[in-house]
């Protein structure tokens, strides 16, 4: 079959709305457009786990940090359900970790910034999973199988985190002055990185194209991101808190949120590597995966040996 022909099936099946799966034959760009996309979405999820990380041994309760673990730990198992997706592509485990640890492959902007108090704990799980999930809800409807049915559970998992998030911030939100002045100051901070994380404006988004046009992303980023304003406003406001944008007016026409101009400069300055803490989370997980070579070496090892055993 030719080329064009191909084409058109593999096209026509998505329209169909049918799921492309691993062995199905698939155009180029398509694999190397899911490649970058799944492995980032991997790579953020453990990249992900360290700003929370961070509070684990200081959080205020034993309730509280028994929730943050299994929150934590979920993290993990979703960058091993994307990084398995995105290993049926035909690209390795090693290669993808590699394209992390050697600043190749990109990871969420949203966790280049630093956790500096409690509240951030809440109000990650607040903004940042909320903004997530909204995200992810989408691309759980995708064209191609492995990703889709991966982010199925994902966001289930997401579901629980905000909660978690939303649950903190609560009960921070109608606690002492000082509680109420620390959520106020994460709220200030996580903001417009939670607003950055949909990506640049859609005139600005190179990839969006080819990928709404195979389904893989059902909405742009502009869309998911006045979706995820329009939700989170009057949450804010029913916790009695501010968002940190004086542009930010009710427009009762079309009854979206209007929001003031992303900062751009300081979007693209972060993907960059020149965030805040981007030089920080790289050593840390270069370290981890150096301090985690004798366990793989270990491990395989002992797969040799058995595997020699059995022949
Ligand atoms: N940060 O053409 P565009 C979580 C890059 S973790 C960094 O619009 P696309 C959680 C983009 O990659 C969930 N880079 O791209 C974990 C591209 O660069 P390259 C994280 C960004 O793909 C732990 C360039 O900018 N979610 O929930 O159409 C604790 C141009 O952009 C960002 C995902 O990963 C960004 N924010 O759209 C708590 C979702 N935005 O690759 C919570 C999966 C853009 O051409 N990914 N870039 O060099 C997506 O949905 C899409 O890839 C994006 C970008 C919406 C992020």
């Amino acid at each position: 079959m030719d080329e064009a022909k191909k084409i058109e099936e593999f096209e026509a099946k998505i329209a169909a709305g049918e799921k492309i799966e691993p062995k199905d034959w698939m155009p180029d760009r398509y694999r190397h457009q899911l490649i970058r996309m799944i492995s980032q979405h991997a790579h953020s999820e453990i990249v992900g786990m360290l700003p929370e990380a961070n509070w684990i041994t200081r959080a205020p309760n034993l309730k509280r940090k028994m929730t943050l673990l299994a929150k934590v730990q979920d993290e993990a198992g979703h960058g091993l359900y994307l990084y398995t997706a995105a290993e049926t592509l035909g690209i390795s485990r090693a290669e993808l970790v590699d394209q992390l640890l050697t600043g190749k492959a990109k990871y969420s902007s949203v966790f280049n910034y630093p956790t500096l108090t409690w509240a951030d704990m809440g109000v990650i799980g607040w903004l940042v999973d909320g903004a997530a999930i909204i995200n992810q809800t989408m691309l759980a409807k995708s064209s191609y199988g492995p990703y889709s049915r991966s982010l199925i559970r994902i966001c289930k998992e997401e579901n629980f985190h905000k909660k978690q998030g939303y649950e903190i911030v609560t009960h921070m939100a109608q606690g002492t002055s000082e509680q109420k002045e620390m959520l106020q100051d994460a709220v200030n901070r996580f903001w417009w990185p939670s607003l950055m994380m949909f990506g640049p404006s859609d005139k600005n988004s190179p990839n969006s194209g080819e990928l709404m046009k195979w389904k893989v992303k059902l909405k742009s980023n502009d869309e998911l991101r006045q979706r995820y304003v329009n939700m989170t406003v009057p949450q804010a406001h029913f916790l009695g808190l501010t968002l940190p944008d004086d542009d930010l007016k009710h427009n009762k026409e079309t009854e979206n949120w209007e929001f003031g101009e992303i900062d751009w400069k300081e979007f693209y300055a972060v993907i960059k590597g020149n965030g805040p803490c981007n030089k920080e989370r790289m050593r840390a997980r270069q370290n981890a995966h150096e301090e985690g070579r004798w366990v793989r070496e270990a491990a395989l090892a002992y797969a040799h040996k058995k595997k020699k055993a059995a022949s």
